[in-house]
């Protein structure tokens, strides 16, 4: 099916940068962008349809790189706690945090942790998201994780988005492994991540690196398996903390590192020299109420290239909108409109290893994309929540 799409200004997201064709035309064909300019300079062609998209902005799909968007049960208690004053570290202590996630997780079955998940992704479709990653890690045993990473993929399979999947068993202690982080992550190395990724369940592997997680010589060892199994990894990182995270993911070409919050000037010259991708996560900052600002100038300095993401789970970033992060991201950590908007395009299709398909409007990616009844692009940053009128477009089809 060839179609041409015209009647529209497109911000194409090229090398990370608007980019903009005003009064552009687009040429797709079997789900592939075939051509796209100004339309004056239009090949002459034969279409099998001709669309008008009414002025409308074109931007690539929004790709949300960071979720932990299945999950049993859902903690707004805790969030009404720390309200009345009890602390992090109290709730933990009386077994709520990651850990009562864990319990839910484990308690329920696949169909309800699908459903419930589908109802939070179909939040982030309606937001104009075309791709987006979804990580475990509310399992944290074989089974558990198995069951969560199994939902991913059907999630993939049954909604119009598409779905890359991270192994995150390194994410927290579970119970019956207290005091012994050592032996989880050896069980992690030696029975999991083997077991998962030859089930085809795995996309990536992430690991949280942190002084109340683990630490790097803990993540390295799960970094080196990922290694053998030919697997991608990413990294909690400096959320909390300096531990040099980043840079230990950059040593292994990691796909990003994300939070970094904490992170120092010699991380971003690794990360710069690794392409590794800095995916800042706002909700959390904001939800956490969090002050240290991650440091944008040596980022920028050192040409790192930076995503956004929603960081979706239910204890640090209960958040159902990628769009409104492109806000936090302006409005926190001082990021420009257009910055924002590449980090939920094309840097964050590099920082799911799909920057050479995904991410921008260039010939021959994929023909993911949304037209926006906006005035400008930077309106994507500026309008707080709300569902803008789209039409969404994916594989080069109208949804
Ligand atoms: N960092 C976070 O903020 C979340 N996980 C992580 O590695 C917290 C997850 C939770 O509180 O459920
Ligand atoms: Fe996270």
């Amino acid at each position: 099916m060839k179609t041409l799409w015209q009647n529209c200004n497109a911000a194409t997201m090229a090398n990370g940068t608007y980019s903009i064709i005003e009064d552009a035309a687009i040429v797709t064909r079997d789900g592939y962008i075939e051509w796209i300019g100004p339309r004056l300079h239009l090949p002459p062609a034969e279409y099998d349809q001709t669309i008008g998209l009414e002025g409308a902005w074109v931007t690539p799909g929004l790709i949300d790189c960071h979720t932990h968007t299945v999950f049993g049960g859902n903690r707004s208690g805790e969030f009404e706690q720390r309200l009345q004053g009890v602390s992090y570290a109290e709730i933990a202590a009386a077994g709520g945090g990651i850990a009562s996630t864990v319990r839910a997780t484990r308690a329920a079955s696949e169909d309800e942790l699908f459903a419930s998940a589908r109802q939070r992704l179909l939040c982030l479709l309606r937001d104009g998201v075309t791709s987006v990653e979804i990580k475990s890690g509310y399992g944290l045993s074989l089974e558990s994780e198995r069951k969560i990473l199994r939902v991913i993929r059907r999630l993939g399979q049954e909604l119009p988005v598409t779905v890359r999947s991270t192994c995150l068993a390194a994410h927290a202690l579970p119970p019956e492994y207290k005091d012994r982080a050592d032996d989880y992550i050896e069980h992690i190395c030696t029975e999991m991540l083997p077991a998962l990724a030859g089930e085809g369940l795995v996309d990536a592997v992430d690991a949280f690196c942190e002084y109340l997680a683990f630490s790097p010589a803990q993540v390295e060892r799960v970094f080196k398996v990922a290694q053998q199994l030919g697997l991608p990894v990413k990294l909690h990182a400096e959320q909390l903390s300096s531990l040099h995270g980043s840079s230990l993911a950059a040593r292994y070409q990691a796909l990003s590192a994300d939070h970094l919050e904490f992170m120092t000037e010699e991380d971003a010259v690794a990360m710069a020299q690794s392409g590794t991708v800095a995916v800042l996560l706002p909700g959390a900052f904001y939800f956490l109420r969090e002050t240290q600002l991650p440091p944008m100038e040596s980022l920028r300095k050192h040409g790192v290239k930076i995503a956004i993401a929603s960081d979706l789970n239910p204890g640090t970033s209960p958040a159902l909108s990628l769009r409104l992060m492109l806000n936090m991201a302006c409005t926190l950590f001082r990021m420009t409109p257009e910055e924002a908007l590449a980090g939920v395009t094309q840097h964050a299709a590099t920082a799911l290893g799909m920057g050479d398909t995904h991410g921008s409007l260039e010939p021959g990616k994929v023909a993911d994309f949304v037209a926006w009844n906006i005035d400008r692009p930077a309106d994507l940053a500026y309008w707080l929540g709300a569902d803008l009128d789209k039409r969404v477009v994916r594989n080069g089809v109208e949804l």
